[in-house]
């Protein structure tokens, strides 16, 4: 062997074998690319994309990454993925098949696209496993860029666990803030808006992230010329780099994705200073290729030149260090082709046996339908066209449950006219398996352990006549003092939150009492600071993220959506975040302080749980009892009610507010009239002037949008007053809409209709600035009265006679 590269070896701390190993996982991870791409193009998956090109630089990652570490990465990883086995090969071919059996596709349950990966960091309880004793995954995304954010949260637990005493105590989670972060993204994808934003933040924050951009000269079909400013994101990273080891900055590194021993050595540093030192650093790998292309979707001849082709041929990672193994006496061709041989023998064996694995329950379900169908027609007249269907099915050499379930209802459709055992049989499996298949596709929205938001009990706010009343933001500054100071694992963080204490001053002073590590000021950045909250919240912080103004939440609401919202649900109870997001609305003034684009927000945020505290101690409720709880919320508080005085319940920091519970703040037998948080003091208000009308109004406040009435409270309600108003200040067709669908149609009102539901909102544009504009812009008080008035004079005009 050549004696330098001896040398750089030992140098290295490499051996020979270790070496080999690392070029057989190579050769294993391309044939699963190959194998995967033709399995695709075969039909027996709906989407294949794999990670060929990129498998050297991943060998090279996988051996600094320790137990502990987060990977917060895209679709292309699958050799690190295999190198840390979290994820098998079988269980890539399990995905590729979209396996629902958990035991075969642990990162999602069949519900991700093939390459998302997912280490499973909760118990089949839903608690935390030990993450410092496992390689975590951070569960991928297929939005490109969607990786990002959350990265600078991942590290930036691993700052708090460093230098934070109390949390010490907590072990399973980190040790001693020794883990980094390893990200990865597409040369492309760094044209986004979350990757400069998300790299300032880790600048910034200073935590430990290693970052590496798989250039491969594309995006897709698009080359980094019309990307990347000079085609060239290492020139444009530059202004990251630490000066001379200074404090701030980056560590910045370039290195080729064929160059094992380069990479190696690149990747020993960047890990290490990392780890010690939590210096962030940014490695641009160059030169990757993508033999296969972008996905199955396509061809990348479409858009490739012959010469690039003939330069991605010579460059690929995988015959280039195949010929440097041989020339430098590393390995001989005989043993390198052992090494092939049998690993293209092994990867078709297990892709075989996942095929089987993923097929063999479709067929035993397509033969029990067949059988029941079959049984139906011995039975049923129309037997020939029953056989047929039940034949059908049986035969499919690769049944769906689509296809099972669309035959079960042709067979009962066809005997709708007959009653027999057979065809109750029939239903009766349908049913069992329309409950599965509702549970293997849906389950896992929202929390399902012992912690989730639902099942914690409700504890009512005690008064004395010692109860202070204070105003609402010191309300709120006393419910999150009692927070930090019971809660080791809560933080909270925001523009303005840290020193100032908030806009509205919530968490004055805070910062003083409880560091500020704990309370923190953050940049202007709305994606990244909740990027930030979920990353802490992965591994096990409690962090309350403030987004300073309900209608900026639309910067942050991308991520929200992506990433909190499904994440329960992606990884089938998996991985959690229970962030808490905090904001705060609607009664301002002008069109960027008062809007309240609830529908766009509820709809969206599935997964999350949507509350709307009409006051602060309600809202303090509410903080109390998401602390309780596992499961991620977004908090919306009302603008005008920081300054109201309200009084302090004696168990500020035990009380709690259950979710999906409306409150009925005023009863009135004439109408139901549902709304929330600021509307509340309209609708009373209303209700008030109404009452001298002989109206009664019946006000309820839902409370929370997301659950909305659980228990079918406001039904109630709506049997005894027989007309219904639902109101609130988003659009029209906006949240009322969805409020209206919930109890019309979800909790059966349509039968108990007196008079047509009504829906009273904002109007279409935005809320106009200064108090006529905010007047003709939302409902108000005279509103309320006039639509309330209308539904009466419809119902009984001698009592009610029109009045304008
Ligand atoms: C937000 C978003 N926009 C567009 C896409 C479609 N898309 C998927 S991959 C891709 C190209 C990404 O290129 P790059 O970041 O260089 O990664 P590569 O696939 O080349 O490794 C695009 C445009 C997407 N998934 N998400």
């Amino acid at each position: 062997m050549n004696k330098s590269v001896m040398t750089t070896l030992e140098r290295l701390n490499l051996t020979v074998e270790e070496i080999v190993a690392d070029y057989r996982l190579v050769y294993r991870s391309r044939q699963v690319s190959l194998i995967g791409r033709q399995e695709a193009l075969a039909g027996k998956a709906g989407f294949g994309i794999f990670g060929d090109g990129k498998e050297v630089p991943q060998v090279a990652l996988a051996k600094v990454f320790h137990k502990g570490d987060f990977r917060s990465g895209y679709y292309r990883d699958q050799t690190l993925m295999f190198a840390l086995d979290v994820c098998t090969i079988e269980a890539f071919f399990a995905q590729l098949y979209a396996n629902t059996d958990l035991k075969a596709e642990p990162a999602s349950g069949g519900r991700q696209m093939n390459a998302h990966f997912a280490s499973r960091s909760l118990d089949e309880n839903g608690g935390w496993r030990d993450l410092t004793n496992m390689y975590n995954t951070a569960a991928d995304m297929s939005c490109t860029g969607a990786q990002m954010p959350r990265i600078a949260g991942l590290a930036y637990a691993s700052k708090l666990y460093r230098q934070l005493e109390t949390l010490q105590a907590y072990p399973q989670f980190s040790n001693q803030g020794n883990e980094v972060t390893f990200g990865t993204i597409g040369n492309a994808t760094c044209a986004e808006g979350v990757f400069w934003e998300t790299v300032n933040a880790i600048g910034v924050l200073k935590v430990p992230v290693v970052l590496s951009i798989w250039d491969d000269g594309y995006g897709i079909s698009v080359p980094n010329e019309f990307q990347i400013t000079k085609q060239d994101i290492y020139a444009i990273l530059q202004g990251f780099r630490r000066e001379n080891g200074g404090e701030a900055g980056f560590d910045l590194y370039q290195v080729k994705g064929w160059d094992y021993l380069a990479l190696v050595e690149v990747y020993q540093q960047a890990a290490a200073l990392a780890r010690q030192e939590h210096v962030p650093a940014i490695i641009h790998v160059t030169e990757l290729t993508q033999p296969q292309g972008h996905s199955s979707s396509g061809s990348h001849e479409r858009y490739k030149s012959q010469e690039r082709l003939a330069w991605e041929a010579a460059h690929d990672c995988l015959p280039r260090m195949r010929a440097w193994l041989v020339e430098t006496g590393l390995a001989d061709e005989e043993q390198l082709a052992v090494i092939e041989a049998e690993e293209q023998a092994q990867v078709r064996a297990i892709q075989r046996r996942a095929w089987e694995a993923a097929t063999a329950p479709l067929r035993q379900e397509a033969a029990e339908a067949g059988q029941l169908i079959q049984a139906l027609a011995d039975s049923a007249g129309r037997q020939a066209q029953l056989q047929d269907l039940g034949r059908q099915i049986v035969e499919e050499k690769s049944p769906n449950r689509k296809q099972i379930m669309v035959a079960v209802q042709d067979a009962l459709l066809a005997t709708i006219d007959e009653e027999s055992p057979a065809r109750q049989a029939l239903i009766a499996w349908q049913q069992e398996q329309l409950t599965r298949n509702r549970r293997r596709f849906g389950s896992h929205l929202y929390s399902e352990s012992p912690q989730a938001a639902l099942r914690v009990p409700a504890v009512a706010p005690v008064y004395s006549p010692n109860s202070a009343s204070i105003p609402g933001h010191e309300v709120l500054n006393a419910c999150f003092d009692a927070m930090l100071a019971r809660e080791p694992h809560f933080i909270a963080f925001g523009q303005d939150l840290g020193r100032l204490g908030g806009v509205n001053l919530g968490f004055a002073g805070l910062q003083e009492k409880y560091g500020p590590l704990r309370v923190a000021d953050t940049g202007i950045r709305e994606t990244t600071i909740i990027g930030q909250a979920i990353g802490a919240a992965m591994r096990g912080l409690r962090p309350l993220a403030e987004i300073q103004y309900l209608d900026y939440l639309l910067y942050c609401l991308q991520i929200m959506s992506d990433d909190v919202a499904s994440l329960h649900y992606r990884t089938r109870g998996g991985q959690k975040a229970p962030v808490i997001v905090r904001t705060r609305g609607h009664r301002q003034v002008g069109i960027w302080h008062a809007g309240s684009p609830l529908a766009g927000i509820i709809n969206l945020l599935r997964g999350m749980h949507v509350l709307v505290p009409r006051n602060m101690v309600q809202a303090a409720g509410f903080y109390n009892t998401l602390l309780l709880s596992d499961d991620p919320a977004l908090v919306i508080e009302t603008l005008n009610a920081y300054r109201r005085k309200e009084r302090l319940p004696d168990n500020l920091a035990e009380f709690t507010v259950p979710l999906g519970v409306p409150e009925l703040l005023r009863p009135g037998d004439d109408i139901t009239l549902v709304t929330y948080g600021a509307c509340c003091p309209i609708a009373l208000e209303a209700a008030e002037r109404l009452s001298r009308l002989a109206i009664e109004l019946e006000v309820i406040d839902v409370q929370t949008l997301l659950p909305f009435d659980t228990d079918g409270r406001i039904l109630e309600s709506l049997k005894k007053t027989g007309r219904i108003i639902f109101m609130d200040e988003d659009v029209p067709g906006g949240a009322t809409a969805y409020m209206m669908q919930q109890v019309i149609e979800g909790q059966g009102g349509y039968y108990w209709l007196d008079s047509e539901p009504c829906t009273l909102t904002a109007q279409a544009h935005r809320p106009a600035y200064g108090v006529d504009g905010d007047y003709f812009s939302k409902p108000n008080v005279q509103d309320v009265m006039a639509l309330a008035y209308e539904l009466m004079n419809e119902a009984d005009p001698a009592h009610y006679p029109p009045f304008s």
